[in-house]
């Protein structure tokens, strides 16, 4: 049976997954959308001729009949109420990262999961979908490198937007290795830390850029992150996980290396959508396929609350410049079946 999927939020990365979805990926078909920018859904539904129904209003796309399950791809503010309409009308749900901006908001979530009885929720934390990052899990989890002691990481983009500011670089771009690396250690974490280096003169106003934040996790490994967005150099992701017996890195994406006018060079990436291409295909193919089994097997509303209450927390620890501990509700059984 094909999925009928309606999408709320069509801006930059709505519109690459509706794309995806018509184009490379099987077992589902746009039938819905809604934005708040309407003119330009409309003018997106005509150019890609997905002779979908556009609606003004979210709540009358997520309770439409002929809508099976959902995806989020609005802003990260108007995740939450759109969420809880989601599992109000007891529909499938893939949003986007970040589930919602705040701890509390995140909670609310799970509890009405929870309450509903079923989980309906997927969260977009791509990367553990990057075979880089499955090779080595894969890796950590043999136990090549004995049990995983410290974590040295670095996420770096070339530059971002001017409406980029604040503690973006924690709620909005930390918090996909705060995902990523919960998973490939299977651990949690328990405190953060984060301190302001110097600042890049390419830091625009209204960010100070790089930071680096240390996580402590329940097993006492340390995780140092490099967050740079200013970098210049190209979007660049490293990970190198120190065991008690060896080193495992993520491999980097594919270039070809070069030898050419007295130099041997390899390529980096310059954007995120090029680095992640792949894993999003992945991402969304595995969902609709779970969907139609009824299953939810990706990041759930708990991995997504965890990661709005460790970004909190890193936000907090950036303020105080102090340890923060990182508070987590008790975890639901539901969420261990
Ligand atoms: P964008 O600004 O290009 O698009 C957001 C769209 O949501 C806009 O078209 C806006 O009009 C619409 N919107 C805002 N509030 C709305 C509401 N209440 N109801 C309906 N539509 C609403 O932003 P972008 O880059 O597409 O990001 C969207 C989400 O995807 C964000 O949560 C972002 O963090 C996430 N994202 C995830 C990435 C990943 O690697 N997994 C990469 C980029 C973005
Ligand atoms: C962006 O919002 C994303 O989600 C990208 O995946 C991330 O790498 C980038 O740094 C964020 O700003």
């Amino acid at each position: 049976m094909e999925l009928r999927l309606g999408v709320i939020g069509c801006g930059a990365i709505g519109q690459d997954h509706i794309k995806r979805i018509t184009k490379k990926l099987t077992g589902a078909r746009v039938v819905a959308l809604n934005d708040i920018n309407l003119a330009a859904t409309q003018a997106f539904n005509d150019a890609e001729k997905l002779g979908a129904k556009v609606y003004e209003n979210y709540n009358d796309l997520v309770n439409a009949a002929d809508v099976d399950a959902l995806l989020i791809a609005s802003w990260g503010p108007a995740h939450e109420e759109q969420l809880l309409a989601c599992v109000a009308a007891g529909k499938p749900v893939f949003c986007e990262k970040p589930m919602t901006t705040s701890a509390a908001g995140g909670l609310r979530i799970v509890e009405a999961e929870v309450q509903h009885g079923k989980k309906l929720v997927q969260v977009g934390f791509m990367r553990r979908y990057d075979a880089g990052y499955r090779a080595l899990k894969q890796t950590l989890d043999a136990g090549t490198i004995g049990e995983a002691l410290m974590v040295h990481c670095a996420h770096r983009n070339p530059s971002v937007p001017e409406m980029y500011v604040g503690d973006m670089a924690l709620t909005d771009t930390f918090v996909h290795e705060i995902d990523v690396l919960r998973w490939l250690l299977n651990d949690d974490y328990v405190t953060a830390q984060v301190v302001e280096g110097r600042k890049s003169k390419h830091s625009h106003e209204g960010l100070h850029d790089p930071i680096m934040v240390l996580l402590e996790t329940r097993k006492g490994i340390r995780i140092d992150t490099e967050i740079f967005v200013a970098c210049q150099f190209g979007y660049d992701i490293q990970c190198q996980v120190v065991g008690e017996m060896g080193a495992a890195n993520l491999p980097e994406p594919q270039s070809i290396p070069l030898r050419l006018a007295g130099r041997a060079s390899d390529g980096i990436l310059m954007d995120w959508k090029q680095r992640f291409i792949a894993s999003y295909d992945v991402e969304l193919q595995e969902w609709i396929d779970d969907t139609q089994r009824g299953e939810v097997n990706g990041p759930t509303a708990w991995d997504g609350y965890f990661a709005s209450a460790t970004a909190e927390a890193c936000v907090e620890a950036r303020r105080t410049k102090g340890i923060v501990p990182i508070t987590i509700a008790d975890k639901p059984a539901f969420y261990n079946r």
